[in-house]
């Protein structure tokens, strides 16, 4: 609950020896629920979902499991019955109102509560908060809710629209998805099972009220200045009672341990909803910095509400004061499109999110933590909450705030147009209204987009061919009333000088290179495209709002849903688990450009991690190199929603693929980066840091060996939050004399006077098909120490991504799929995923050459 209501209330009665009076009663206990024409009523468990429910029970084999996935689709037929009962006292009874608080329902949802029917839901992303004391009772109290199949439900404005929308990531004839303010992905998409849930399935309580309540606390940051912070405190107080009352409104914060402040003012309530507004200035003021830039600053906002020298009501906020401007404007090349936080123009590094599980429930708090320290390890500081998903939980943004993670939020629409209805519009307009209310105080709210490729799809993915004039016109009628009109108002209205992209990208699209140079772009040329990843290097947009490559998961993860008979990339159960038509023969077409291509399916799934960090990396660092044109990079995609090939960094179970890995080394603060531009081999130096001090960049040409054939070293400045090329040099003399197919240069970037190493690179002149890669002995001593275990790995040759693979999920590396370098021995910390200690670990190494070695003497 993110509503601490009547909290000093509650105190307050009960130290007069009122046990039984509190302020929110949660209803999540001896729920059941019943197939709907069914007698039989089962132990349900809230919040959840009707499929989680099933499957406890054994109705339901795993989804996730082999091809169980069409055993499961029955379920979006049938309407589900849930129902509790929960006794009340007189004494609770008597408070001046009572809410019944749902904080999410998914998604039809007609709610009888003693015989009286006080809500019909039909919006899984609004939260429903309905005054319930009239039909309450002392003692019992029978609570029912029928969910309605939300195929059923659409069906009669499938069967009477007259054309089939194109929201071709719907996996079922019946496209209804579009009809539905429920969550995209859960009618399928290109990496996600089919799973169209239904139930309770956000937190449900009672609240209590006395006298009035604080209905909404927005805290509107109007100006902020490392001088300066004005914040306007707008408050919507209801009055429960039918008198003008007295009221005194006080608002107090605070930084951490420092004294608290706080402004005060006395006012007359109406009966019904009043508006009040304290404004204050922080002289200054901590400000919230992103991460790389310094602490995310949090001050404690509390809002009260005293009546006849009582506090009545309350709620508080964590509240990072800062400025964030998106700067989208015409420029000499062609349409900006960067974050200034604080004043300071921020490369935005970072990733596109997608809901964490197809089952939203089993996404706990732990889980949201542990994305988001991931997300910061990976030296990230944006991500985008895509519009395919959900708006979601507030632990989510909690966590993003606590870490200077930024985030770009779409609203849920993706990638095919929407219907425009009255009712339509009404229930996008509760839940646009609801959402922002809901997540404005964060800080690390950066902006918000309209839709996920739907104005791209109007343009460029042949609607207009495909339906002819009078529908397009209808569905572009839609596109400008949802995206150009109701939404841009609700934020304006709600949100004041939060940026609003119409939708994303901007306007560019991956076959038109003319377009990057406008806005966020989507490059989809490495995968959709075919291209090499060498096509990053050139392709550069000013903003890079998705790219993406596929992978399979690591073999740990491909096991806890096949079996080894499965283990083949055509087989019925992988092709289960690889939703992109496209995908095998892609991952291996673009492999032959770069590595043989292994025939075991281990290695296959192996070197494809590795393919797919490399080639991501590369588009990472192009982006980097050419900042200030290019001012962002946000891969896609972060996550899975269950075990499957996808484009994600970070598998369902936790583990980090390659990719994440490379993203960390790729968006390290200070990154050295050498790359071949024609005759030149050129060291770029990138910084996000913004202090500059003397440097010194090393460079040695080594052999696979060790053996150094050559070294230099250049002095210099480090740069303040930019790219330069710190040196560069003839690449033909940078190799002179050596071969390219069993060397490297090892650069090494250094603070002149401290001994800190700023960053510590490889670069290889030839491409891993056609180097001389060892099969190199590592050896690998293990130590246990409470509880994690450290590995110290050594090679006597050059050992390319190596990966230590350990048959546990979500087993954590300090890190992993690196290279090791001759003679250097490497130190990894490996512990558990869920804290507790490990138990004795089998390990397995793998190395690049192992499979592309080719013999030589
Ligand atoms: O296919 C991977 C991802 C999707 O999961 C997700 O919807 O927004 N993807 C690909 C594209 N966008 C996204 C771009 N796809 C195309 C655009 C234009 C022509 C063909 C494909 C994400």
């Amino acid at each position: 609950m993110w509503k601490i209501i009547l909290a000093v209330l509650w105190t307050s009665l009960f130290s007069l020896g009122n046990t039984a009076l509190a302020d929110s009663l949660t209803l999540h206990s001896n729920w059941q629920f019943s197939k709907y024409g069914s007698d039989e009523w089962l132990p349900a468990t809230v919040p959840g979902t009707v499929h989680q429910d099933l499957m406890a029970l054994g109705k339901l084999p795993d989804p996730f499991y082999g091809m169980n996935e069409k055993e499961i689709q029955w379920v979006e037929d049938e309407d589900w019955l849930y129902r509790t009962s929960f006794m009340l006292s007189e004494e609770q009874l008597a408070h001046q109102e009572i809410f019944l608080v749902f904080d999410g329902l998914d998604t039809y949802a007609d709610v009888s509560l003693n015989g009286v029917c006080i809500l019909k839901a039909n919006n899984m992303f609004v939260g429903y908060r309905v005054p319930v004391k009239h039909v309450l009772r002392s003692g019992e109290n029978k609570l029912l809710i029928r969910f309605r199949s939300p195929i059923r439900e659409a069906m009669p404005q499938w069967e009477t629209n007259g054309f089939i929308y194109p929201a071709a990531n719907d996996h079922r004839a019946e496209r209804v998805s579009i009809f539905t303010r429920k969550a995209p992905y859960s009618y399928g998409w290109d990496w996600g099972i089919r799973m169209v849930t239904c139930g309770i399935w956000r937190p449900v309580c009672l609240e209590f009220a006395n006298q009035a309540e604080i209905e909404d606390y927005f805290v509107c940051q109007q100006s902020v200045t490392s001088d300066r912070a004005e914040v306007d405190n707008r408050l919507e107080i209801r009055n429960l009672g039918n008198e003008i009352r007295e009221a005194q409104v006080k608002v107090t914060y605070a930084y951490g341990q420092e004294e608290s402040r706080s402004v005060e003012q006395t006012v007359r309530l109406q009966p019904g909803l009043n508006t009040v507004s304290l404004p204050l200035t922080i002289e200054s003021p901590h400000l919230w910095m992103p991460n790389g830039w310094g602490e995310a600053a949090l001050y404690d906002f509390r809002a009260s509400v005293c009546m006849d020298g009582e506090t009545v009501a309350s709620q508080q906020h964590r509240i990072g004061l800062r400025s964030i401007r998106v700067v989208n404007e015409e420029d000499s090349l062609g349409m900006s499109f960067y974050f200034e936080v604080n004043g300071i123009p921020m490369f935005a590094k970072g990733t596109n999110l997608i809901p964490s599980d197809a089952l939203l429930p089993r996404v706990t708090r732990e889980r949201y933590v542990r994305l988001l320290e991931d997300v910061q390890a990976a030296n990230m500081n944006m991500i985008r909450v895509w519009g395919g998903g959900v708006y979601e939980d507030d632990a989510l943004y909690e966590e993003a705030d606590k870490r200077g993670i930024l985030v770009w939020q779409d609203f849920m629409f993706a990638c095919t147009p929407y219907p425009h209805d009255p009712a339509f519009l009404k229930q996008v307009s509760e839940e646009v209204v609801y959402n922002i209310k809901r997540l404005r105080n964060h800080a690390s709210l950066a902006m918000w987009c309209g839709n996920n490729e739907v104005g791209e799809g109007m343009k460029y993915w042949g609607w207009k061919r495909k339906y002819g004039p009078e529908i397009y016109q209808q569905l572009a009628d839609g596109y400008d009333i949802l995206f150009r009109k109701l939404l841009p108002e609700k934020v304006k209205e709600l949100d004041p000088g939060r940026f609003y992209l119409e939708s994303s990208p901007y306007e560019a699209n991956w076959g038109r290179p003319e377009s990057w140079k406008r806005g966020d772009s989507h490059n989809w040329g490495t995968w959709y495209g075919q291209k090499p990843f060498e096509s990053l290097d050139t392709e550069i947009p000013r903003f890079m709002s998705e790219f993406g490559f596929q992978s399979f998961p690591e073999m740990k993860t491909i096991h806890s849903f096949a079996t080894p008979e499965d283990y083949d990339m055509e087989s019925p159960v992988m092709n289960a688990h690889q939703k992109s038509s496209i995908g095998n023969f892609l991952i291996k077409k673009t492999m032959g450009l770069y590595y043989p291509v292994p025939e075991k399916f281990e290695d296959l799934v192996y070197l494809g991690l590795v393919l797919q960090g490399h080639g991501m990396r590369q588009g990472m660092e192009a982006h980097r190199r050419n900042r200030p044109y290019c001012m962002g990079s946000l891969i896609w995609q972060l996550n899975d929603s269950w075990p499957v090939v996808s484009w994600s960094a970070i598998d369902y179970f936790g583990n980090w693929k390659a990719l994440h890995y490379q993203s960390r080394r790729a968006f390290a603060p200070v990154l050295v980066d050498a790359i071949r531009e024609g005759d030149k081999l050129r060291y770029y130096v990138m910084s996000d840091v913004l202090k500059t001090k003397d440097v010194v960049l090393q460079m040695e040409l080594m052999n696979f060996k060790g053996k150094v054939l050559r070294r230099h070293q250049v002095e210099g400045k480090l740069p303040v939050n930019s790219s330069v090329v710190f040196y560069e040099e003839d690449w033909n003399q940078a190799f002179a004399a050596c071969d390219t197919t069993t060397s490297f240069i090892h650069m090494t970037l250094k603070d002149r006077h401290g001994r800190e190493i700023l960053s510590d690179e490889v670069y290889y002149p030839a491409l891993p098909k056609s180097q001389h890669l060892p099969q190199a002995k590592i050896s690998c001593k293990m130590k246990k120490k409470n509880g994690a275990y450290e590995l110290t790995l050594k090679s006597d040759q050059l050992a390319r991504d190596v990966f230590i693979e350990i048959p546990v999920q979500g087993v954590r590396f300090s890190d992993n799929f690196f290279d090791l370098l001759p003679g250097v021995s490497r130190k990894i910390l490996v512990t558990s995923g869920d804290g507790c200690a490990l138990e004795d670990l089998t390990v397995n190494i793998r190395q690049l050459g192992d499979i592309c070695s080719i013999e030589h003497e």
